[in-house]
């Protein structure tokens, strides 16, 4: 497969972008980098509000079809507690929702913005109207998380992305495990990031959540290009065991998905597809992705394409 069929993968949806600050009932300055889960029979995604302050919280918008007809909270629905929680006291971002099969709640993984930097929290629900906050789970600076849905034998375990400050070092993907959601240990480095000239080289996240699919939890991941004109996000695959999430079977070396149109490429921080939350109609799978931090938009893939030309484009040694 060349180049040019990479770009088949991912097909954006002709309305991009699918929400905007002006979608929204109350004054913003942007929205984007939204969560995303099934309810019921309706898509809701939990959107990332920045307002303006600066400051991020998240609202909840449905839709029976995942595309139009958008129904939001007419006022912010969960928004940063500093009061009881200081380590929100700059926001919460980039929510990524796993629905826990076995206690049958959804748990938020967000990014709460402290003043030790960001860090990872962890929310439960069981409507999207009461939010039980655990609080931090894993400390700055940290980000990117999201908890796969199933124990492997025994424990609970969730994939973010910390950064050390030891120059050079870079940011990786990470895997860690904890027997309650609420002590975490077991860290390893599950996905690097490359070195040198590569579009993920040096800094790299998890975008949505791992998909379990018959052949493995399919990975979605951002890589951060530095360039003398800023940083350029673009979106690669991975593919885990599905018994050994710490095994890594595939990785492709080229992206799958790059920012190219106007509302990616220009908006408050240019040339950025940032996706929170997918959700699979059937073997099409729904991307929900941040364009350039100042919308909302959408695009299709097929789930057994992505499988194919992952397959294809293997650079893992297994
Ligand atoms: C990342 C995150 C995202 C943001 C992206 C581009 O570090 O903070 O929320 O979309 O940068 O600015």
């Amino acid at each position: 497969m060349n180049s040019l069929q990479f770009k088949e993968l991912f097909r954006r949806h002709p309305d991009n972008p699918i929400i905007t600050a002006k979608n929204l009932p109350y004054p913003s300055n942007s929205v984007f980098n939204a969560g995303a889960t099934r309810v019921g029979d309706e898509t809701l995604l939990l959107l990332r509000v920045e307002d303006r302050r600066g400051i991020s919280h998240l609202t909840v918008a449905r839709s029976r079809d995942g595309i139009n007809n958008w129904r939001i909270d007419e006022q912010p629905t969960m928004m940063p507690s500093p009061e009881t929680h200081p380590e929100e006291v700059w926001g919460i971002e980039d929510p990524r929702i796993t629905y826990l099969e076995e206690q049958e709640r959804w748990a938020i993984a967000y990014t709460a913005y402290s003043r030790g930097g960001p860090l990872v929290s962890l929310a439960t629900t069981n409507d999207f109207q009461h939010f039980h906050r655990q609080g931090p789970i894993l400390p700055p600076d940290d980000k990117d998380a999201a908890l796969f849905p199933v124990r492997f034998n025994g424990r609970w375990a969730i994939i973010h992305r910390p950064v050390s400050t030891f120059l050079g070092i870079g940011a990786h993907i990470w895997i860690s495990f904890s027997p309650d959601l609420k002590h975490w240990g077991d860290h390893r480095i599950l996905i690097p990031a490359r070195k040198g000239g590569w579009w993920d080289a040096n800094k790299i996240g998890l975008s949505p959540p791992p998909v379990r699919t018959d052949q493995g939890w399919l990975v979605l991941y951002h890589g951060v290009r530095t360039t003398s004109s800023g940083a350029i996000y673009r979106l690669g695959l991975a593919l885990l065991d599905l018994n050994d999430p710490c095994r890594v079977m595939a990785r492709s070396d080229e992206w799958v998905f790059a920012p190219e149109e106007k509302y990616e490429v220009c908006g408050d921080v240019d040339k950025v597809v940032f996706p929170c939350g997918w959700i699979a109609h059937g073997d099409t799978m729904h991307l929900y992705y941040g364009g350039a931090d100042i919308c909302i938009a959408l695009a299709t893939a097929s789930l057994s394409d992505l499988l194919a030309w992952l397959k294809e484009h293997n650079v893992c040694p297994g």
